[in-house]
């Protein structure tokens, strides 16, 4: 990067700071995230403010000693991610494996479509797909705030390993993390409807933030018939003009016919399985037939 572009960078982020507040920023953020010059800028405006104030970068951060992954290397993971949107190698132990899926069975979530109305509830009142009788259930979800409520899942948020992982691919300290988590229900609604209740099963990418990345943790076994994960590789570095300028949503077809089908891929694994990802690449839910799908994740901005 040149110093020009430091420059300009400089004074845009300035002035996005001083002129833009809330959807007026939030639209600037998602235009320019959208671009890689974009994003990188953004990166090295943050990465010089950091150096030139390293301690309050990370004030509002908890840091644990250790890392509950053992001693693997952020850097490895960092690359990976860079090269290909994805890296895995990073699994949950059981016991804290155990101690998410028991919250996520006594913990209230909610749902989304007509379902919604009916406020808070917990996942075992979902009975063949149908809350309390009443409304179908696709997607059931986790607010941040209620799982700050569980132990595991803040030992993950103040992870080393992590917050590392963060730091190396964003080239700044994340300035927020939010929980995520939700259950994609066994479901044999109709495609249009199980599109509306559950939007993520459409492909599409994220811009959550100028940066961004999460990390994902299976919190029940996922196969092919249990409502695995679906990415392609590389997507997050490289997308045409077009799918850049027009919603972040797109077809199966013109997904495949853009990277090709052997660019994409379904990520099975056992309970504890983790992931880190770009949330900027071409991603998707799929819907579960056999089972229910538990998914847990920290995303970093
Ligand atoms: O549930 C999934 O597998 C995908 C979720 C997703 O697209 C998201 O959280 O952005
Ligand atoms: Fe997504």
């Amino acid at each position: 990067m040149t110093t020009n572009t430091l420059k300009y960078s400089t004074a845009l982020s300035t002035l996005t700071d001083r002129l833009w507040t809330g959807d007026q920023a939030r639209a600037m953020e998602r235009l320019i995230a959208r671009f890689s010059l974009g994003r990188k800028a953004y990166s090295l405006v943050q990465s010089q403010r950091e150096s030139r104030n390293p301690t309050a970068s990370k004030q509002h951060l908890t840091i644990r000693d250790q890392s509950v992954f053992g001693n693997l290397t952020a850097e490895t993971y960092v690359k990976e991610i860079r090269r290909e949107g994805v890296a895995f190698g990073v699994n949950l132990p059981d016991p804290m494996v155990k101690e998410v899926y028991q919250y996520a069975c006594t913990t209230p979530c909610s749902a989304t479509g007509e379902a919604r109305a009916e406020g808070e509830f917990l996942i075992t009142e979902v009975k063949n797909g149908c809350l309390r009788d009443k409304h179908p259930v696709a997607l059931a979800e986790f607010s941040d705030s209620t799982l700050m409520g569980c132990e595991a899942i803040e030992k993950l948020v103040q992870d080393p390993l992590l917050l590392q992982v963060a730091r190396g691919y964003l080239g700044y300290w994340p300035t927020r993390i939010l929980r995520y988590m939700s259950w994609t229900m066994i479901s044999n609604l109709p495609d249009e409807q199980q599109k509306r209740l559950n939007e993520p099963v459409i492909y599409h990418y994220d811009i959550p933030g100028y940066n961004s990345v999460r990390i994902y943790f299976y919190i029940t076994d996922v196969d092919t018939s249990s409502g695995p994960h679906v990415m392609i590789k590389t997507s997050h570095d490289k997308k045409p003009l077009k799918m850049l300028f027009s919603p972040c949503q797109q077809t199966d077809d013109a997904v495949h016919n853009y990277y090709g089908k052997e660019q994409e891929i379904v990520i099975e694994g056992k309970r504890g399985l983790g992931f880190f990802q770009d949330p900027f690449c071409f991603h998707k839910a799929t819907t579960p037939i056999t089972k229910d799908r538990l998914l847990l994740q920290i995303r970093y901005f």
